[in-house]
């Protein structure tokens, strides 16, 4: 669960802090009215002091905010990066070394195993969370120098000094993104305080290392934002080609209604087994379709992202051994997985570039040195790792 982020961002009030005196003063300053937010907030001053201790804003994180991607990530390199051979394959070994706990779960909460997995794996790679940002340094700078949501980021904040102040986790273990998500599933402080558990029972909400908690934090989240035991999310559709009726997540209709318009199963078969469900094209009329249900709305709520509920979706069907995405996206230039986008880089460093260590993760040395390969082999300059790059190298 990421925040949203705030973007556009900041270009003005970057280029007048460049970092030195005004910038800390007015963070000094703002850091007082932070404190007196908090003594409101039933938060202790010696609560406070303690986290605070030495924060200076880190700048990089403004940084970060401003540089946040333009385009739009198209939805099969989202899929094909997130759902991928080794995010099936790792998910499967933790589904069978944490088979009691997710049957626990289960019980407790009425979500299936596949999907808390699946959420997990998507989240943080099953736990590969890193070092991150020191939460209070990072939320506080974006509190008193981001140029916007300056309110959200507070309450963020609010909730972190909270946490620390119950003693569900020590301060030192709240490292996260800049924005705030941190654990295993990526809750963000106000997610945590109202829908965080203490599942493993040592009376701590601990998503940090506790896979108990972390867990059974997400079914409980799913299972508040709506979720129905039993049912399934939905599945992959064929719809005729003349087809003009409605579409979307949200114009849900019985099945017979859409078995009047044309749409089977993926194999041709009439639709069965689900309720409700509403038409989703994530690509289009010329992708691959899906009816989806309450359940796929659910895994929606925890990123509000439909390209993030199909990944989510279709990695729990992978998990339970069913076929991923089957019809075929509208492009001619495949995602990469994980391990071809690490492969990419490497090729792209044999050719001389810099590209920093090869970790599959894309950033803009890597994007800089598409571009570049793509201006040499005459195709549009996208930065994009894709499959014509992939295949064009060796
Ligand atoms: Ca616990």
């Amino acid at each position: 669960m990421r925040a949203p982020f705030p973007r556009p961002l900041l270009i003005a009030l970057l280029a007048a802090m460049a970092t030195t005196a005004p910038a800390r003063a007015d963070f000094a300053s703002c850091v007082a009215g932070l404190r007196a937010q908090a003594a409101g907030n039933g938060i202790s001053g010696a609560t406070f002091d303690a986290a605070m201790k030495g924060v200076e804003p880190d700048l990089k994180i403004l940084e970060l905010m401003n540089n946040q991607p333009e385009f739009r990530t198209p939805v099969w390199d989202y899929l094909a990066t997130l759902v991928d051979e080794q995010k099936v394959a790792d998910g499967r070994a933790m589904l069978a070394k944490h088979a009691g706990t997710l049957a626990r779960i289960e019980q407790a909460y009425g979500v299936d195993r596949h999907t808390v997995v699946a959420v997990w794996g998507v989240e943080s790679d099953f736990g590969q969370i890193g070092s991150g940002r020191y939460l209070p340094q990072a939320l506080s700078t974006v509190a008193c120098l981001g140029s916007r949501r300056q309110d959200f980021f507070r309450k963020e904040l609010m909730a972190t000094l909270k946490i620390i102040q119950r003693g569900d986790l020590e301060a030192s273990k709240l490292r996260g993104s800049w924005a705030g998500a941190f654990g295993h599933t990526q809750f963000m402080p106000t997610t945590y305080l109202s829908l965080a558990v203490d599942f493993d029972g040592d009376g701590r909400r601990d998503l940090v290392d506790s896979i108990p908690d972390a867990l059974a934090s997400t079914a409980n989240y799913l299972k508040k934002s709506g979720w129905i035991t039993g049912a399934s999310w939905g599945y992959e559709v064929k719809v005729p080609a003349s087809y003009s009726g409605p579409s979307g997540r949200k114009a849900k209709q019985g099945l017979e209604s859409w078995s009047a318009r044309g749409i089977t199963k993926i194999d041709g078969s009439g639709l069965s087994g689900l309720t409700a469900a509403g038409l989703l094209m994530p690509a289009g009329r010329n992708g691959p379709a899906f009816l989806v249900t309450k359940n796929f709305d659910a895994a929606y709520a925890y990123n509000a992202a439909e390209s993030y509920a199909l990944a989510i979706s279709v990695l729990s069907d992978r998990l339970r051994g069913r076929p991923g995405v089957r019809g075929k996206w509208p492009t001619d230039d495949r995602g990469l997985s994980r391990a071809e986008r690490k492969e990419l880089q490497e090729k792209l460093t044999r050719r001389g570039y810099d590209v920093g260590k090869p970790d599959g993760a894309i950033g803009p040395l890597t994007r800089a040195a598409i571009k570049d390969v793509e201006a040499k082999l005459g195709m549009p300059q996208t930065g994009r790792p894709g499959g014509k790059v992939f295949d064009a190298l060796n």
